[in-house]
């Protein structure tokens, strides 16, 4: 593999897909070793076949607002690779979405995917809608809408969508409920669901546990714990809350969490109970945090969320919003560890530092897996057309968060004992994928 003339070949292809372009460059700068010390991959040329998605739909989602306005939306399906299983990955609803995040997202998807050990490709979707300040109506008109043109592209041994930002349980329920109506079956088409139609416990909380278990894995390492840890959040949403909620019953403290307009700090540790409150039941802004807790900080500067002192450091917003200068100001904090609940919310220079200096940093595709984890875990549960209970399915999101941690050490320790998370996570992801990819033929 030649990492730059590859690179140059695929802008060309693929003007300004900027994040589309960061990831698989961050991947390949993983892999290109392991890469080019097998000569079997380019024999069949696996990097090409690798970084172009298997299928892209784009589509227009008309909708009428409440005022009767009619609104046009564009949707998009991104089904990346299936060597491993059907695609499987989220739904995105948020006015940035644009083909280059989508791609993005399901090119991670496949790796991420690979590492749970569950039979899953990867893909995603999502539209660019904005769904703050809309009337329930007008979601579930949204939702039927976008159904009406993807439901012809799903199906519970195809393509099964989750949600991710701006599509939690309501807009899954919506939408599910008008594929059903479309297609006249009760499947397994979507994870997410209702636990009383069809859903798997702890599939809500999957993430954000997930994330805390492998933090605690990584502290376990090290012969720490997460009793009095203080620990940094950003975002406000489902990843966010509930890697809070885990993070408070393993003892630590959770002193920042954050959304578009800004973020809280408070030292003493925040109440998690109103920020749940405020953004799962009352859709509100985090800075209404501040009419009970006065006396707490709020800063419409976002990403200085990094600049506070903390052990550990979770984003868990979007992608992007840890940048070089954050980096700098964690390490010299002392930052013990970085693990991404979001996808790609590291910068590629921040990256680079964190790697650089050695610190403790566990990537996405990694620590966020087990959204997806449970997922797979929801769409076993589905074929078998039973129901396993909360405490089983805890006990194997744990093991697959464990044994995804162990699989970083295996392919990412280097000489001197410091384990690359970034590099373990993409090697070990592709290993599979590309030996699926053979496996099967031309694909
Ligand atoms: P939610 O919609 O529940 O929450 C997203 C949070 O991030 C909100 O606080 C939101 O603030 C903030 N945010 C989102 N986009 C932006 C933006 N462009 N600029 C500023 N703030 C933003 O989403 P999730 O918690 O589900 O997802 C968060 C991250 O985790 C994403 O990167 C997602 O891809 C990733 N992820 C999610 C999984 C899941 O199971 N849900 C699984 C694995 C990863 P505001 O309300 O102001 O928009
Ligand atoms: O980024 C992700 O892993 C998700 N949004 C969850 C995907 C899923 O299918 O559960």
């Amino acid at each position: 593999m030649n990492l730059h003339d590859t690179m140059i070949f695929l802008e060309k292809k693929n003007p300004g897909e900027k994040e589309f372009l960061q990831a698989v460059r961050e991947v390949l700068e993983s892999i290109k070793e392991v890469y080019n010390q097998n000569p079997q991959f380019e024999a069949v040329s696996l990097l090409d076949r690798l970084i172009e998605p298997e299928r892209v739909i784009i589509f227009k989602v008309p909708w009428q607002n409440d005022e009767g306005r009619i609104i046009i939306n564009r949707g998009f399906h991104v089904e990346f690779n299936s060597a491993l299983g059907p695609y499987k990955g989220g739904l995105r609803f948020h006015p940035s979405v644009n083909l280059s995040i989508l791609k993005f997202m399901a090119f991670e998807q496949t790796f991420k995917n690979s590492l749970t050990g569950l039979p899953m490709g990867g893909g995603e979707g999502g539209a660019d809608f904005d769904p703050k300040g809309k009337s329930n109506n007008e979601i579930l008109r949204f939702c039927q809408s976008f159904m009406d043109e993807l439901y012809r592209h799903i199906g519970p041994e195809t393509d099964i969508p989750a949600g991710d930002i701006g599509v939690g349980s309501r807009e899954i329920g919506y939408l599910f409920g008008h594929y059903k109506r479309l297609v006249n079956r009760f499947e397994g088409v979507f994870t997410g669901k209702g636990t009383t139609w069809g859903g798997s416990w702890i599939r809500k909380e999957a993430t954000g546990y997930g994330l805390a278990y492998i933090a605690r894995k990584f502290l376990e390492e090290q012969n720490d714990s997460m009793k009095g840890k203080t620990v940094l959040i950003s975002g406000a949403g489902n990843v966010a809350l509930h890697a809070a909620e885990k993070v408070y019953q393993l003892g630590g403290k959770v002193v920042t969490f954050s959304d578009s307009d800004g973020y809280i700090y408070d030292p003493k540790g925040i109440d998690l109970a109103l920020v749940k409150d405020i953004k799962e039941v009352n859709r509100g802004r985090i800075k209404e945090y501040l009419e009970k807790f006065p006396k707490t900080t709020f800063s419409e500067k976002r990403n200085d969320v990094w600049k506070h002192k903390g052990d550990i450091a979770l984003p868990c917003a979007t992608e992007n919003e840890l940048d070089l200068e954050a980096a700098q100001a964690l390490y010299k904090n002392g930052c013990k560890l970085i693990a991404e609940g979001a996808n790609m919310p590291t910068t590629s220079d921040a990256t680079e530092f964190l790697l650089q200096q050695r610190a403790g940093f566990i990537p996405g595709k990694a620590a966020n897996a087990g959204g997806v984890a449970v997922s797979g875990l929801e769409m076993t549960q589905n074929s078998m057309k039973l129901m396993w209970n909360r405490e089983e399915v805890d006990i194997r999101l744990h093991r697959i968060m464990v044994d995804i941690h162990d699989t970083c050490v295996k392919y990412g320790k280097e000489k001197d004992g410091y384990v690359n998370y970034v590099k373990g996570a993409n090697i070990a992801g592709f290993l599979k994928v590309a030996q699926a990819m053979i496996d099967q033929g031309i694909m």
